[in-house]
């Protein structure tokens, strides 16, 4: 039996008593853990403080995220995940990496960047789960500025929004993006389409982001494999095929033929002879062409050396 609100309200005012910073946070989510399970009502509204409380605590935090710096990069790219809390961030990246990662109904699940590997088109793509961003991020709002510096550093974004919540929360988020002047790669990806509530925002999200946008749910896997085309495609890495090697070549988008053979070993440049090229890169298939030239992807390369 659950509790009269009022009651309960008391016992939770008890237990936060002296709490301060990670371990008031980590009460915190141990009450909510522990609550009735209505999202509506007087125990809606307890839980809605009681993330409220999760964000204050967190600004307030002396020692906010002071165990985490940057992420260390890995892979041939990185993207974030950006979003408010509870869009399903860390729900995508475990379904997308296979890796286990802490999801939860209630915001700020998420304290500090998780970064994953995935295996896209033999490229690795490192992608960072980071926390929710709040409005006011870029005042350092829940640790906002944090945040905003590993976006900044990017080389791509993945914005998720939740459609079964008013979209103007969303695009206030968007705007803490445009006001700390980030212009990377983004993907917008409108998440939860498996939920009945989301119907009435779909139209509007198509009217608003045009390009770039992917609708998923993490919860059936609607729209995966369509995000991973996407990220494929922002990425900007080109695929190379070679004879000798069973994986492909993976380079920058507007590489040469000299810069492929740099990633194999620079020792064959002193014999290069020329390359033979087919794919998308050669006016004809088998086509003879010399360093400079510009590969595309999937295109195939022989060198010939002499
Ligand atoms: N119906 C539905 N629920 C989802 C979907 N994806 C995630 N959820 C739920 O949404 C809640 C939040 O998911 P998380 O993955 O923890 O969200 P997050 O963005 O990482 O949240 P923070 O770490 O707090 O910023 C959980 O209860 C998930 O089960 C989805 O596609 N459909
Ligand atoms: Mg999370």
């Amino acid at each position: 039996m659950a509790l009269p609100p009022d009651i309960q309200k008391r016992k939770i005012r008890e237990r936060l008593i002296g709490l301060t910073g990670r371990t008031r946070i980590k009460e915190i989510k141990k009450i909510l853990e522990g609550l009735p399970d209505y999202h509506n009502g007087p125990y809606g509204e307890i839980r809605k403080n009681l993330t409220k409380e999760i964000g204050k605590a967190k600004t307030r935090s002396k020692i906010k995220h002071q165990d985490w710096l940057g992420v260390p990069r890995q892979g041939d790219k990185q993207f974030v995940l950006v979003g408010r809390p509870s869009v399903g961030k860390s729900s995508l990246l475990s379904k997308l990496s296979g890796m286990d990662i802490k999801v939860a109904s209630y915001d700020f699940t998420t304290l500090k960047p998780i970064p994953a590997i995935i295996k896209l088109n033999g490229a690795q793509i490192q992608i960072v789960d980071l926390p929710g961003l709040i409005e006011g991020a870029t005042e350092d709002a829940g640790g906002g500025k944090r945040l905003i510096g590993i976006v900044k550093n990017t080389d791509g974004i993945i914005f998720m929004i939740d459609l079964t919540k008013p979209l103007t929360k969303s695009e206030a988020i968007f705007n803490e993006l445009k006001k700390a002047n980030i212009e990377k790669p983004m993907i917008i990806v409108g998440n939860k389409v498996d939920s009945q509530d989301s119907k009435k925002n779909i139209n509007r999200i198509k009217m608003k982001f045009k390009e770039n946008l992917v609708l998923t749910s993490t919860s059936t896997g609607i729209g995966l494999e369509k995000l991973k085309d996407k990220i494929w495609e922002e990425s900007r890495l080109i695929r190379v095929y070679t004879k000798d090697k069973k994986e492909p070549i993976i380079l920058q988008k507007g590489s040469t033929v000299k810069e492929a053979i740099e990633g194999i070993h620079k020792k064959i440049l002193e014999e290069f002879k020329e390359a033979v090229i087919s794919g998308t890169s050669a006016k004809f298939p088998n086509q003879k062409v010399g360093l400079d030239h510009r590969l595309e992807d999937e295109d195939s390369l022989k060198i010939i050396t002499g």
